[in-house]
């Protein structure tokens, strides 16, 4: 990256670069690696953390594993034929996204440890002038992939700031805390606490720890066809041309094929639901545990879970399943409605992330000066085609509005995006443009058709409540169709659907500096 050399009464020592990434998570990687590839070197990736991996990275709680089979969990560019199992542990993808990394060779233009902490749209030199915690960037486009579930959720619970013990969130697990014999309550019975419980039920029960599991609403829960892959399979996704492809693709048409289900008859759902049915049956004894346990609304309203070892856990004799509600929270106990105290060491929050109020859009500022959380707070998150915002030029978010996933692989859409946001950038190049922002009409028309699509998903009409939906009760973070609709709809850059202008003279006082 070009740097300003700092002068006397230069107006700024902000670093020129052609595209700033935000975030170093499977999309902020993704788009540093292409944009590399195509020539479009001159990058720099600000990620708060400390190393590659985002999600991975940061989610380091007993038993996190990802719940999509590991062969569609890998950029198409980097398979991995050396996952452990069908379904990968945290540690693994992790390490999967630092090679990946290393291979590529962009580590370079990496900087760690460094948050943004606003970005700002200037229209006369046509860049972002982004502020972060460790110094100052005009860049022709800024490329958000600060990532859709990454803001911890904390619960507002009375009391719970008066708690003695230690509490933390499930995606930020504090590993000094010995939970040795210990008392640990859980709130939370999503994604994430139903791989968390069950490891630290098995921990505690050998120091006669015991868990209090807080269930405000059940999910539907599917077995989980696990198994460790053979060294002849790895060797065979290695050495045998095209296989792992194959098995890839063969995992991703199941995947697709359950769509039908979730946007137009969720009345298939049922197969699902008995199938979590026969998992409850299967290791819950006690009818009413089972009861408790066994939702009301139709499976796949909220994210269907797959688990073997929840309901074991929860019927295991140092778990208890709390259902009534929480009224409040002591210096050392959870006190529920019905007026019963049970006494915590240690509070895992496990409640979910901040969705459709993304915290980076607090700190992005466009054309007339509005940041985008005052924009999104009005109507609810909107996108042209998830990636592209009108009022906010060269901004490019991926993991955007409406393009997250109940049943497949977010890496997939993260391609997809990048694609997009590569050829932009060879656009925008090609033709001179200094400024690409797509027209309010354009955006509209999308959005709409999206919400439209949202009527007969089980999103909307099946009974529940879920971060998918946003305060107007609008779904505005999935994508409602099939991910190669996605990919088609993003396959190039359409500029006619684009306010366009022409570059900028060199005339600004950093530009003549570069
Ligand atoms: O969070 P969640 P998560 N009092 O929002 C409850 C992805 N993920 O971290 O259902 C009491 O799903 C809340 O109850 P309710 C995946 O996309 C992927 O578990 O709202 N309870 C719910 O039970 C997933 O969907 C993997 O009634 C409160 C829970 O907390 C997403 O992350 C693994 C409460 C929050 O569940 C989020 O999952 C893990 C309160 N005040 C996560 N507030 C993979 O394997 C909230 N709750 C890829």
């Amino acid at each position: 990256a070009k740097k300003t050399t700092p002068k006397a009464g230069a107006p700024s020592t902000s670093q020129l670069v052609d595209h700033l990434i935000i975030g170093a998570g499977f999309a902020g990687l993704a788009a540093a690696i292409k944009l590399d590839q195509a020539g479009e070197s001159d990058f720099v990736v600000i990620e708060k953390d400390s190393d590659v991996g985002g999600t991975w990275h940061i989610n380091t709680y007993p038993g996190a594993e990802c719940d999509v089979p590991s062969q569609l969990y890998s950029y198409s560019f980097a398979l991995n034929p050396s996952w452990s199992k069908v379904y990968s542990p945290q540690q693994e993808i992790w390490e999967y996204t630092k090679r990946v990394a290393e291979d590529a060779d962009v580590l370079d233009r990496f900087v760690f440890n460094t948050a943004v902490v606003d970005a700002t749209w200037d229209d006369t030199a046509q860049r972002w002038r982004v502020t972060t915690t460790d110094g100052e960037y005009a860049a022709r486009t800024v490329i958000s992939g600060s990532g859709g579930l990454s803001e911890p959720r904390l619960p507002e619970i009375d009391g719970i700031d008066t708690f003695q013990g230690e509490v933390f969130h499930s995606a930020r697990w504090n590993h000094d805390v010995d939970l040795t014999g210990k008392r640990v309550a859980v709130i939370g019975t999503g994604a994430s606490a139903v791989q968390l419980v069950p490891e630290l039920q098995k921990t505690l029960q050998s120091s006669g720890g015991h868990i209090d599991v807080y269930q405000r609403t059940p999910n539907w829960i599917i077995p989980r066809n696990e198994r460790r892959f053979t060294a002849i399979e790895k060797a065979a996704f290695k050495h045998v041309p095209g296989l792992q492809r194959a098995a890839r693709a063969a995992v991703y048409a199941t995947l697709e094929g359950r769509v039908p289900a979730f946007n137009r008859f969720p009345a298939l759902l049922q197969l699902a639901e008995r199938q979590g049915k026969q998992n409850i049956a299967k290791a819950i004894q006690d009818p009413e545990l089972r009861a408790k346990v066994t939702p009301d609304y139709r499976a796949g309203c909220k994210r269907i879970l797959i688990s073997n070892a929840w309901y074991p856990a929860l019927a295991s004799d140092n778990v208890d399943l709390v259902t009534d509600s929480i009224a409040k929270v002591t210096g050392d106990a959870i006190v529920t409605a019905d007026g019963v105290e049970r006494p915590v060491d240690v509070l895992v929050v496990a409640t979910g992330f901040y969705v459709t109020e993304p915290p980076i859009a607090q700190h992005v500022t466009g054309r007339d000066g509005r940041t985008l959380a005052e924009v999104w707070d009005e109507h609810g998150m909107a996108a042209y085609k998830g990636t592209t915002i009108h009022g906010f030029p060269n901004l490019f978010q991926l993991v955007g509005p409406n393009t997250a996933l109940g049943h497949s692989s977010m890496i997939f859409q993260i391609e997809s995006q990048v694609r997009y946001v590569v050829d932009a950038a060879r656009t925008m190049r090609r033709e001179g443009l200094g400024a690409v922002e797509p027209t309010a009409a354009a955006q509209e028309e999308w959005t709409s058709a999206i919400q439209e699509r949202m009527g007969p998903t089980v999103w909307t009409t099946g009974g529940c409540a879920s971060w998918y939906l946003d305060k107007f009760g609008n779904n505005t973070t999935l994508w409602p169709g099939q991910t190669f609709t996605f990919r088609a709809h993003l396959s190039r850059f359409d500029v006619d659907q684009y306010d366009t202008y022409t570059r900028a003279p060199l005339t600004t006082a950093e530009e003549a500096l570069a």
